[in-house]
C-alpha cells in the first residue's frame, strides 16, 4: 500500500492505493457468459469500452470504471429523458431505528420486489429507455439478456442531496453481486472505504455518461457513499444502479 498522487480531470487528488489498476487486453469474443459464471463472478471484464479495472486489496472486490461509457450526446439525451419520464419520489427510510426522509428522490424499475432500509419497492413495468440502457450494459459485460432484473434510480437535485456510507449487501443480491452504476448529469465524488481497515480508501469522480461496475466481494468488504457537497453549486445528477435479485 502506498500514498500516490493521480490526476483527476479537475484537480490533483491524493488517494491511498490499496489495490492494483490495470487495463486488461481486448477480447474478441462477444459470446455471453453463462448465468452461473456471472453469479460466481468467474469472468474477465470485456474491454470494448476501455474500462479502468481495479482489483481491490487482497481479493476484496473488483471495480471497473468506464469514464465515457456513453458519448456526450447520448448522455445528454438520457439525462433529459430520465428527468422528465421517471416517476421520482422522496420516500421515508429507517436508519438506526429512526424514520427519516431520504436526502434524494428515487424511482424504482424492475421485475422483482426489493427491500432496503425498511423500504419495499416494486415490482414495476420496465421503462423502455431504461431497458435499452440495461441491454447495452449486459452486452458490454457479456451478461445473459435480462440478467439485470431491477434498477434503483437516484436523483440528487443539488450538492445538499447525498447518499451516506452503506453497502449493497442485502441477501437477495447474493454474496458477489455485479452492480452497474451509470451516472448522468453533474459529476460528483464517490468514495469507498474498507469496512475494517480505515486506511483503505478509493475515490472516483463519477462523470456524465460514465459507468462504474462493482463486483466480486466489493459489497462484503467495502462501503460506498456519495457525500454531500453543500457549497459546490452542483447541478442535478441521476444515477442508475442495475442489479439482480438472485433468490
Ligand atoms: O448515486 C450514486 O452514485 C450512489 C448510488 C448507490 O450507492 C446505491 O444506489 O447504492
Amino acid at each position: 500500500m502506498s500514498d500516490t498522487w493521480r490526476k483527476s480531470p479537475r484537480k490533483l487528488v491524493q488517494t491511498t492505493i490499496t489495490d492494483s489498476i490495470k487495463k486488461k487486453p481486448r477480447k474478441a469474443d462477444t459470446t455471453p457468459i453463462t448465468e452461473k459464471e456471472a453469479l460466481e463472478n468467474d469472468f474477465e471484464f470485456p474491454t470494448t469500452k476501455d474500462p479502468i479495472i481495479r482489483e481491490l486489496h487482497g481479493g476484496t472486490g473488483t471495480l471497473a470504471y468506464y469514464p465515457r461509457y456513453f458519448t456526450q450526446a447520448q448522455a445528454d439525451k438520457y439525462l433529459k429523458y430520465l428527468e422528465e419520464n421517471l416517476s421520482w419520489k422522496r420516500y421515508p427510510i429507517t436508519m438506526f431505528g429512526k424514520v427519516i426522509q431520504q436526502p434524494r428522490t428515487i424511482a424504482y424499475i424492475g421485475d422483482k420486489e426489493y427491500t432496503y432500509s425498511g423500504l419495499t419497492l416494486g415490482p414495476t413495468e420496465w421503462d423502455p429507455i431504461v431497458r435499452e440502457i440495461s441491454y447495452q450494459l449486459e452486452d458490454t459485460l457479456r451478461l445473459p439478456r435480462d440478467y439485470f432484473n431491477f434498477v434503483l434510480c437516484n436523483r440528487y437535485e443539488h450538492g445538499e442531496e447525498y447518499m451516506g456510507y452503506h453497502s449493497d449487501n442485502e441477501k437477495p443480491l447474493g454474496e458477489r453481486p455485479i452492480i452497474a452504476s451509470t451516472t448522468f448529469g453533474q459529476a460528483r465524488p464517490f468514495f469507498f472505504k474498507h469496512k475494517t481497515d480505515k486506511n483503505k480508501k478509493v475515490e472516483y469522480n463519477l462523470e456524465h455518461g460514465s459507468t462504474l461496475i462493482m463486483s466480486g466481494l466489493t459489497q462484503k468488504y467495502w462501503k460506498h457513499a456519495l457525500p454531500k457537497r453543500p457549497k459546490a453549486n452542483f447541478k442535478s445528477r441521476i444515477n442508475l444502479t442495475f442489479r439482480k435479485v438472485v433468490s
